[in-house]
């Protein structure tokens, strides 16, 4: 081959690399899920994963992430470096194969616990594509290398820019407002439990966060890896044991890393993870865990005599319940439409097995740790029994009764529920105005009076026993807890509507917490909503304007001139019946926003935190963070 030849076969391969990236700039929604600011915080996840992969393979121990002045992100980890030199097969240089090439990376990088699968592992080269530029640095033999690219293309070759007593990866990329055409700002807390959640499960890594626009940082570093993840997942919750039951053990090339606390609450809350990819759907991993819990805690209340004729069942000993599992394993299989249930039958053996074997050595060590947790789940199945007592009970009444509508309830009279809309207003008043403003031909009003239980802290066959709870729930339809049905219900959009003020908030967040907890696939399907109402009113004459922010109120102001009067609603009955109508219901001119709960595991630990007994971290949690986890879109 002479040089004309080799200079071919580059080019060849050059072209190759730019279909690769064309189509991930075509499609980019097939590489990273989606090009909003979910897609976006994508990007920084790939490239920190990369490095987080390195330390998982024992080759790094920091990663240090930092979001720029410009907006660009750098990502630095201490591992191998990413290897240079001319690929003698393909005719290029390694590192600009590693970031031009569709499918380079995992063809060298032969790291068993890789990430992969799911929207993570598609290789730093489609963060090369979807970035206006990137630079990256490798070093390694004692050598600094660089390279930079323009929308995945090379500036110009890979060069050595100098000496290097070290050895790690350095990217720096901006990711292209043209592919991105929603957002391109990183967000601080969205960043910041990512590389939380990462070091949790990468006990041996520490991940540095800076953000210089935001004027913050944060060092993540957990010696105590997945057991402290579970006690921070239980924040403000009564733990009944601590610290928290861990262990870590091997089986056929699998690792296993199990940590788990129960609670004096009824909730249970297990999150899985292959090679750290958050698995919410569960899978063989899960199913492993479930049935050693099971199997374990009944064998040790048999031997030891404190179960005689019962048997727990897996609800009984999961109540109160928060664990993690994370597993390590080569080439994870994935199920499902989203890929987020673990499929491997190996991992399912691998995690019963090793859980077998150290929990019962746990409760045998342990014997009042041991009792307790026997002891919470016959009382779970007590519950449970009686529940179901109960329900007979219910459901032969309302055989009775023909499920009927609570009084308070005025329903709409289309039968459609995809064209009929529940709204939940605070306040007798507020209620009467509802239902004379409303249609009523879709619309239904349900008023409240005053506070709703908070779910949060009853035991779940009491719920029943209250009103306010049981009418919530007869009107929606669907039922309740484990049996609720989403293809029941009755309004496809459900209208949480408060007064804008403290009292109001509390309600809307007890109202959630209900919809979260008791009836989670009516908030997962996108059919709870807040009503907006206007925060003023804009007069002049027979002129008005009503306004939803300040900045609306402002431009009304401006529109009427001279002489314009403003009036700030204080509470929804403010309103006469007309009014809450035109401003609030009417769906012509409304404004309502969709409640989506983004990610699950944050959500949990908030709504213990919000709605626990300790006060000041739900004050702090109120404060700092309920825009982040309960996600309105207009
Ligand atoms: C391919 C092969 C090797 C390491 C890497 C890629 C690598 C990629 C990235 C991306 C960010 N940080 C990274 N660190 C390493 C193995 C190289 C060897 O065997 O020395």
């Amino acid at each position: 081959m002479d040089g004309n030849d080799e200079q071919k076969l580059y080019d060849a391969d050059s072209i190759e690399a730019l279909k690769g990236l064309e189509a991930v700039r075509k499609r980019p929604g097939m590489y990273i899920g989606s090009t909003d600011s979910r897609g976006l915080h994508h990007l920084v996840y790939e490239v920190v994963d990369n490095g987080i992969d390195e330390a998982m393979a024992g080759f790094a121990t920091e990663v240090s992430v930092s979001v720029n002045e410009d907006g660009s992100v750098t990502v630095t980890d201490d591992g191998r470096g990413i290897p240079t030199g001319m690929n003698q097969k393909e005719g290029k240089d390694a590192l600009e194969m590693c970031l031009t090439d569709l499918h380079a990376g995992g063809k060298f990088n032969q790291n068993s616990y890789k990430v992969s699968g799911g929207l993570h592992g598609v290789g730093v080269s489609v963060v090369n594509g979807l970035s206006k530029w990137l630079v990256v640095f490798s070093e390694r033999e004692g050598k600094k290398f660089r390279q930079s690219y323009k929308i995945g293309i090379p500036d110009g070759p890979v060069e050595a820019v100098g000496p290097s007593d070290r050895t790690g990866t350095t990217i720096t990329f901006m990711p292209d407002d043209e592919i991105f055409t929603e957002t391109t700002d990183f967000d601080y807390d969205i960043l910041q439990n990512r590389f939380r959640q990462q070091a949790f499960l990468n006990r041996e890594v520490t991940i540095h966060f800076e953000d210089i626009r935001a004027g913050k940082s944060e060092t993540f570093h957990y010696d105590g890896g997945v057991s402290e993840f579970v006690r921070f997942l239980n924040g403000a919750k009564k733990a009944i044991h601590d610290p928290p039951i861990a262990f870590i053990g091997e089986k056929n090339g699998i690792i296993v890393d199990v940590a788990m606390q129960y609670t004096d609450g009824y909730n249970e809350e297990i999150d899985t993870f292959v090679n750290t990819i958050f698995t919410p759907d569960g899978g063989t991993h899960l199913t492993g865990f479930r049935t050693a819990l099971t199997k374990t805690i009944n064998d040790y209340g048999k031997e030891n005599g404190l179960l005689k004729e019962t048997t727990l069942d897996g609800t009984d000993v999961r109540e109160g319940l928060t664990a993690i599992v994370s597993i390590k394993m080569p080439d994870p299989q994935f199920e499902g439409q989203t890929k987020s249930k673990l499929g491997s039958s190996a991992a399912q053996g691998a995690v019963s097995s090793i859980m077998n074997e150290k929990l019962s050595e746990y409760l045998l060590e342990n014997p009042a740790a041991a009792a307790m947790i026997v002891k919470k789940g016959i009382l779970a199945l007590e519950g449970r029994e009686a529940a179901k007592k109960a329900r007979e009970i219910t459901r032969r009444k309302n055989v009775l009764e023909s499920t009927s509508l609570p009084g308070k309830l005025a329903d709409c009279s289309e039968r459609d529920p995809s064209k009929c809309e529940l709204y939940i207003v605070e306040g007798e008043s507020a209620g009467g105005s509802a239902k004379q403003g409303r249609n009523r031909a879709f619309q239904a009003i349900l008023p409240l009076r005053g506070k709703i239980l908070n779910v949060e802290k009853a035991r779940p066959d009491k719920l029943l026993d209250h009103e306010e709870i049981r009418n919530l729930m007869i009107a929606v339809g669907g039922g309740i807890g484990k049996e609720f049905d989403v293809s029941k219900i009755r309004y496809h959009s459900v209208v949480i509507m408060t007064d804008a003020d403290v009292d109001g908030a509390h309600i809307g967040t007890l109202l959630l917490t209900l919809f979260y907890r008791q009836m989670r696939p009516l908030v997962d399907s996108g059919h709870v909503y807040m009503a907006m109402p206007p925060l003023y009113r804009v007069a002049k004459g027979k002129k008005e304007i009503y306004a939803y922010t300040e900045e609306e109120m402002a431009k009304a102001v401006e529109e009427l001139g001279q002489g314009a009067n403003v009036s700030r609603y204080k509470g929804l009955g403010e309103m006469n019946p007309q009014q809450l109508w035109e401003t609030t219901m009417d769906p012509e001119r409304r404004i309502m926003k969709k409640v989506h709960i983004d990610d699950a595991i944050l959500a949990d630990g908030l709504f213990s935190t919000l709605m626990g007994d300790e006060v000041e971290p739900r004050r702090k949690f109120i404060i700092e963070h309920a825009h982040e986890v309960i996600n309105l879109d207009v």
